[in-house]
């Protein structure tokens, strides 16, 4: 199976291995030594280190690694709903289908490429997937690791023909740190909320950081295109910048629902959080032929480097 050439200064390969499934997993680098590795089950990525060695997303020591179900942790795709209305399975089915390496998929701009080791999937719906999600689309993913270590997903979604559909979306990001409580985020200050622990009731943000002390399971809406994630205990700031996401869900199960969960450890909680880029409050309507694009950036900066540097509110892209 090929994949897509690294479009390299220092032209490292990426290399296509197994996944402990025997699913094809495609594995970026950069010559600093940050590595990137993505299962073609879900077209999830599945792990982020920096040079150092060190894992930058979560993964439960009890994730099943079995299809249908989605691994516990990296980044699963929320495609076409985010939640679990209708029909479809909760978070929709794009992270439990088989994506396929597209050689050569429409350009996107050199800027996305140059410079960057990457992969291009592609999910097309099956007959039978046509059953149940009667709309013919093609989602093409973009997986891309920078020289300085930050991660890009860029999703296309094209409506191929037929008739217009609706979807939700979100990168759910699973995210590795030092404990719960030393974590805070920075640019959600007094934003509205959709609250998933009280029948999705609007509410508003107080004005300070955003910290953690109990189980939240949020989506802020209309949320700045950065978005700083501190974890004072490992003295690094994850900086998400994002466009044509204009939610962000913020998930911690906490203890009671930790210990419900079969693929997640009963004190796991406290070594992740979830901050989503998402597009849920107002679904994406495409009329055939219509392509949305929804872009995830991820770079882990000293936390020296604090908030107020990242002017949370211009675009970045
Ligand atoms: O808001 C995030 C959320 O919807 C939570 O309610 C929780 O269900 C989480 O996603 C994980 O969902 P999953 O289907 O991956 O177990």
């Amino acid at each position: 199976m090929g994949h897509s050439a690294a479009v390299w200064d220092y032209k490292v390969a990426n290399e296509i291995t197994q996944d402990w499934n025997g699913n094809p997993q495609v594995v970026l680098r950069n010559p600093h030594g940050a590595l990137v590795r993505v299962s073609l089950h879900g077209g999830q990525v599945m792990s982020w280190k920096n040079e150092h060695g060190e894992e930058l997303l979560f993964t439960s020591n009890k994730a099943l690694f079995k299809p249908p179900k989605a691994m516990r942790g990296g980044i699963p795709i929320c495609f076409p709903q985010f939640g679990n209305r209708g029909s479809l399975e909760q978070h929709g089915f794009a992270r439990n289908k088989v994506w396929s390496i597209e050689e050569s998929p429409p350009p996107l701009p050199p800027n996305d490429s140059n410079g960057k080791s990457y992969v291009d999937l592609i999910l097309k719906p099956s007959s039978e997937d046509l059953k149940f999600w009667p709309h013919s689309f093609e989602y093409r993913l973009r997986v891309a690791l920078g020289i300085d270590g930050r991660l890009s997903l860029i999703s296309r979604i094209r409506n191929v023909n037929g008739k217009p559909f609706t979807f939700s979306f979100a990168y759910h990001t699973y995210m590795s740190v030092s404990d719960i409580s030393e974590v805070r985020i920075e640019g959600l200050e007094t934003l509205d909320y959709l609250d998933n622990l009280s029948q999705k009731e609007r509410r508003t943000e107080q004005g300070d950081a955003l910290t953690f002390e109990n189980e939240v399971d949020r989506v802020y809406l209309s949320c700045p295109n950065a978005i700083a994630v501190i974890d004072h205990g490992k003295k690094r700031t994850f900086v998400i910048r994002k466009e044509g996401l204009p939610d962000v869900v913020v998930w911690n199960p906490w203890d009671k629902k930790s210990k419900a969960m079969v693929d997640l450890g009963d004190e796991e909680y406290k070594y992740m959080l979830c901050v989503d880029g998402a597009a849920v409050e107002n679904p994406i309507t495409l009329k055939p032929g219509e392509e949305w694009m929804g872009r995830l950036e991820l770079l882990v900066v000293p936390s020296s480097f604090c908030s107020d540097h990242l002017d949370l509110h211009k675009a970045y892209f």
